[in-house]
């Protein structure tokens, strides 16, 4: 007897995530991920600020119902797509495959993925992206990359945001960079105040993404 398989939805999501990764390949695109209210719109809209001039960007951003977060990226960049998730707790390539096909791809250097907000699910899920970047601030407390070597070790790059407010809440910045150290140690972290960009971390996003934006490769 032949017994019917169902497809895993992980190989399913791989085949359509190689081929956005064809379509994206003069893209430099990024994959998002941190927990709702980290501070990822906020990092998009002072990204879309200082570039928007310079490099061709486009965002998709992943939501369950909304399209606030759109909005809000939308005052400075005409290329963005809300994804509604419904019930979904992250974004699949298929997703991401009916979202580039709403925007002119073509004329796209630099795509943001901003993933649905969450530090777990967004992680098994190839998008076809360029890189991954891992984001965490400062008020979820400085136990989170520990709490979540996943994001961390699949992260090509990390984001601690709204340094800001260190003096106000409790977080031991070393702690929290030696936990990131001992679970990712080639990783770099930048530290960045997404609110009131500026300083040595906020420069390092913008070169990163300067020196991708036209590469879908993640070779330097
Ligand atoms: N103090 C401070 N607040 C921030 C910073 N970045 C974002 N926020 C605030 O944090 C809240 C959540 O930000 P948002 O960008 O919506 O986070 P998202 O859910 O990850 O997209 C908003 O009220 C932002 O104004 C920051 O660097 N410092
Ligand atoms: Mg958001």
């Amino acid at each position: 007897v032949k017994i019917p398989v169902v497809e895993s939805v992980l190989k399913v999501n791989d085949q359509i995530a190689a081929e956005n990764r064809q379509d994206l390949s003069r893209v430099f695109t990024l994959n998002l991920m941190g927990s709702p209210g980290c501070g990822k719109t906020a990092l998009v809209e002072a990204t879309l600020r200082a570039l928007g001039g310079e490099i061709r960007l486009g965002v998709l951003v992943g939501d369950l119902t909304t399209t606030r977060d759109a909005e809000r990226m939308a005052r400075w960049c005409d290329r963005v797509v809300q994804i509604n998730t419904g019930q979904g707790c992250h974004l699949e390539a298929r997703h991401v495959r009916e979202a580039i096909g709403r925007i002119d791809i073509g004329a796209v250097d630099a795509l943001i993925i901003e993933n649905v907000g969450n530090l777990i699910c967004p992680v098994g899920y190839d998008l076809g992206e360029t890189g991954r970047v891992g984001m965490f601030s400062v008020s979820e407390g400085d136990d989170k990359a520990i709490k979540h070597p996943h994001l961390v070790r699949a992260a090509n790059l990390l984001v601690l945001n709204k340094v800001d407010l260190l003096p106000h809440v409790p977080f031991d910045l070393d702690r929290f960079r030696d936990d990131v150290h001992r679970v990712a140690p080639e990783t770099r972290l930048l530290e960045v105040t997404a609110t009131d960009p500026g300083g040595e971390g906020w420069q390092d996003w913008i070169s990163f993404i300067r020196a991708g934006a036209g590469r879908g490769d993640p070779s330097p």
